[in-house]
């Protein structure tokens, strides 16, 4: 069966387009999820993704839609079961179309983060989605996990940068989605159905994209803060007399930075004293001269007055500016160096930020006492990386055993104020059954209805997103 697929699927995609080689297809970014599959096909256009997709129908055979294999919830790996087709969309990365009047980028699915961001720059403008995967992610599997990332605070996320689709649906046949509007009522938003469902409704082949006026000027600050309080303090504070120029501000425990200083390269503390969490603020304007670095003092001062910030360095330069940016995108690798991790990407409120964070980190130091809380992550936006390391010294085997029931508690935790078990990084595999336990049932048989009715034979990325 797998040598006659693989001929079959060779006569759709060409030799270019079947792969080899396929081990890095197979297991996840972090080694955390692994599978095996029957094909690797890299189709090279949307007539050959649908041809391929057509045939998998026909066949019974199970397609797993791929990017840049980046993903944090094994949502693009394949099951175990070798029967599965693994759909690398690698081979489409044409940017079709930049229309600078409209401010939009019409780009394939394969391309990568990074190269959107260049041809945006080239062209005067800004493409806003920035995370630290962005040199290898694609546009493919931002637009199936609604990417977040950075800037979600002034520019929304992957789901509100996307104007136009064009899909593959399970059946093979295309949907020309690439509008380029901005207003448009006809009906229900099929493109939104797309966005965030982890390649389980169909195949993303291109997207038109929102632009932005170039950023010209920025300012960076590095800010030492008492409490999780105090950060959701500062964002007040600093969005009162920045406004929307405000577009990050990412928190980070002392854990979390003592790690990337621990593991990083070429990365030292800003602020000599140790403290207990910290605060990375950023402001943009399209003003190449907009004094921002007075406009980040003065919210800093103002913000120390009021006791919220205990100390505060503002980068001179790019160089500091990078150096600051690498202790913060440097702490999920950082903390992959310490063992095994639990992640989290859990949202709540602003507001509930310090109830969450205080009745977690109590409910684990009961449950597991010695365990190491990596908090982190877009405050602006509600959004925490609670991640778990386990106690010191080590017992690797002994932490992954506790894993089901340490993970209930932060989920527990963010349910109780009304958060969301996944802000960010999506259900994949690895929460897609605890999320029974968090949506109502009406939420449930609404998602179940729309799945059977665009892939009612389940073959588009099954094992994912839904519980079984
Ligand atoms: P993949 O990992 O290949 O796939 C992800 C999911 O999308 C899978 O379910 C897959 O089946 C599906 N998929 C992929 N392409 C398509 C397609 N064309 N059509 C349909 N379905 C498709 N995420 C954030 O949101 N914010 C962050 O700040 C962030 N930071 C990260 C930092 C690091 C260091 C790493 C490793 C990851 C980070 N991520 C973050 C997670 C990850 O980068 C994102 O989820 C990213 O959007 C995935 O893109 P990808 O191309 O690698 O997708
Ligand atoms: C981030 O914000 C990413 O850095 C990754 O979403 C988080 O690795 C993680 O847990
Ligand atoms: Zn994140």
């Amino acid at each position: 069966m797998t040598a006659d697929l693989a001929a079959r699927l060779r006569d759709v995609v060409g030799p270019a387009g079947l792969v080899d080689d396929p081990a890095g297809f197979l297991t996840d970014w972090r080694g955390a999820y692994s599978g095996t599959a029957a094909a690797v096909v890299r189709p090279g256009s949307t007539e050959e993704v649908a041809a391929v997709v057509a045939l998998c129908r026909d066949l019974g055979v199970a397609v797993v839609p791929q990017g840049g294999n980046t993903g944090l919830c094994g949502g693009a790996v394949p099951d175990a079961s070798g029967r599965q087709v693994v759909l690398s969309l690698t081979r489409m990365r044409r940017i079709r179309d930049l229309d600078a009047a409209n401010s939009t980028i019409t780009v394939e699915a394969g391309v990568v983060l990074q190269t959107v961001q260049e041809a945006a720059a080239a062209a005067g403008r800004l493409f806003p989605l920035s995370l630290g995967a962005e040199g290898s992610c694609t546009i493919g599997g931002n637009l199936a996990t609604n990417a977040g990332g950075t800037g979600v605070l002034r520019y929304g996320t992957m789901r509100d940068l996307t104007l136009g689709l064009e899909v593959v649906l399970p059946d093979g046949r295309v949907w020309h989605g690439l509008r380029g509007l901005r207003k448009d009522n006809t009906g229900y938003d099929l493109k939104q159905l797309f966005v965030g469902a982890e390649g389980t409704l169909g195949v993303i082949t291109a997207a038109v994209l929102e632009l932005f006026p170039a950023v010209r000027s920025t300012a960076t600050a590095w800010v030492a803060l008492p409490d999780p309080q105090a950060a959701v303090d500062l964002v007040g504070v600093v969005r009162e007399s920045a406004g929307d120029r405000l577009t990050a501000v990412e928190l980070m425990s002392r854990q979390s930075v003592e790690f990337v200083l621990r593991h990083g390269t070429g990365v030292r503390d800003p602020i000599a004293d140790v403290h207990p969490w910290y605060a990375l603020v950023e402001l943009s304007d399209t003003l190449p001269d907009a004094g921002l670095d007075a406009v980040v003092e003065a919210a800093l001062g103002e913000a120390v007055e009021r006791g919220v910030v205990t100390d505060a360095v503002v980068a001179a330069g790019s160089a500091q500016v990078a150096t600051l940016w690498a202790l913060r995108e440097g702490i999920s690798e950082a903390q992959d160096s310490e063992g095994p991790s639990l992640k989290h990407d859990v949202s709540v409120p602003i507001s509930s930020i310090p109830a969450f964070v205080a009745a977690t980190d109590r409910a684990l130091a009961e449950a597991l006492p010695g365990v190491r809380v990596v908090a982190y992550g877009h405050v602006g936006d509600g959004n925490l990386h609670y991640n778990l390391s386990g106690p010191e010294p080590r017992d690797d085997g002994a932490f992954r055993a506790r894993a089901g029931e340490l993970n209930r508690i932060v989920h527990d935790s963010a349910a109780a104020l009304d958060g969301s078990i996944s802000a960010e990084h999506g259900l994949g595999q690895s929460k897609r059954d605890v999320i029974a336990d968090y949506k109502s049932p009406l939420e449930l048989e609404l998602m179940r209805g729309v799945k059977q009715l665009l892939d009612p034979a389940g073959l588009m990325n099954p094992g994912k997103v839904l519980p079984g």
